[in-house]
């Protein structure tokens, strides 16, 4: 049985429970990350040294780095509709993916710490600005992603690369902010939302 540990509260662990429901893997999730088990002892950091959330074991086999964690399943479970063996299909999921990992997730990180965890440490208003201007032009890309594809971020079905963006994007909608109208990015979470996985995992990991 594939053990996941990482509180379902984060997105990054969110990411594995999706993709787990997606592929139809089995899984024993257990609540490690802060407000929860310490990723700090010593027998997690053994396992991920930068005593971060998630962590898959799958057997003797520890992986930690949510988005190598998704390549990893779909490699190993029977996952090529969401991660296709033709090159440039793939490339073209890798490079959302990466996208994700990078640049979206890096232009949120000061708003979202200020707005919704409220931080202390992150309530400069002009970089709370900077970074939601940032995170909207990104946003902007995905919308004109969206209006190419008219259904899922590598193309015409759903790939690993929408359950990292999928996840972000409700993080965007989900952040209390005066956001701009994206009326792809809308219907793009509209149709993430007919799927379980996106339904168990996709809102903040609640209901
Ligand atoms: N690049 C890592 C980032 C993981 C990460 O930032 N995890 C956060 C939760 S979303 C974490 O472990 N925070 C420390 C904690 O919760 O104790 C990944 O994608 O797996």
């Amino acid at each position: 049985m594939l053990r996941i540990l990482g509180k379902s509260s984060s997105i990054n662990v969110r990411k594995v429970l999706w993709a787990c429901t997606e592929l139809g893997l089995a899984f024993e999730q257990e609540d490690w990350g802060s407000g929860y088990a310490d990723v700090q002892s010593t027998y997690f950091k053994a396992l991920n040294p930068n005593a971060m959330v998630p962590v898959l074991l799958d057997g003797d086999f520890v992986l930690w780095e949510s988005n190598s964690i998704l390549r990893y399943l779909a490699n190993c479970y029977g996952g090529q509709a969401l991660y296709p063996l033709e090159a440039q299909a793939r490339a073209r999921v890798d490079q959302w993916l990466d996208w994700q990992a990078a640049d979206l997730n890096r232009a949120w990180g000061y708003a979202f710490m200020g707005l919704v965890r409220q931080s202390p440490y992150h309530q400069d208003t002009a970089q709370i600005a900077a970074s939601l201007a940032a995170w909207n032009g990104f946003m902007r890309v995905l919308e004109g992603q969206l209006i190419q594809t008219q259904a899922y971020v590598a193309g015409a079905s759903l790939s690993l690369a929408d359950v990292a963006v999928g996840l972000s994007v409700n993080r965007w909608l989900e952040t209390p902010f005066d956001r701009p109208q994206l009326p792809a990015v809308t219907a793009y979470c509209d149709r993430l939302s007919d799927r379980i996985g996106f339904q168990r995992y996709g809102r903040n990991g609640l209901p």
